[in-house]
């Protein structure tokens, strides 16, 4: 498993931190928001998912990667 920090711009609430921990979660990466840093820390396995695929989940939710 790798871990790694994101940092992510317009989360403010729970309604942000369920979605962007859902959408990680329905790829099979575990998220965790700390609205208090602007932070997203995944653990996710590289040999399944990148990091790339990551940030876009996190976009598509309508959130911006820093
Ligand atoms: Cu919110």
């Amino acid at each position: 498993m790798k871990n790694i920090s994101i940092q992510v711009e317009g989360m403010s609430c729970q309604h942000c931190v369920n979605s962007i921990e859902g959408a990680l979660k329905e790829m099979g990466a575990k998220g965790k928001v700390d609205l208090k840093n602007n932070s997203v820390d995944v653990s996710f396995d590289e040999n399944q998912i990148t990091i790339e695929l990551i940030k876009e989940a996190i976009e598509d939710q309508g959130y911006d990667v820093v």
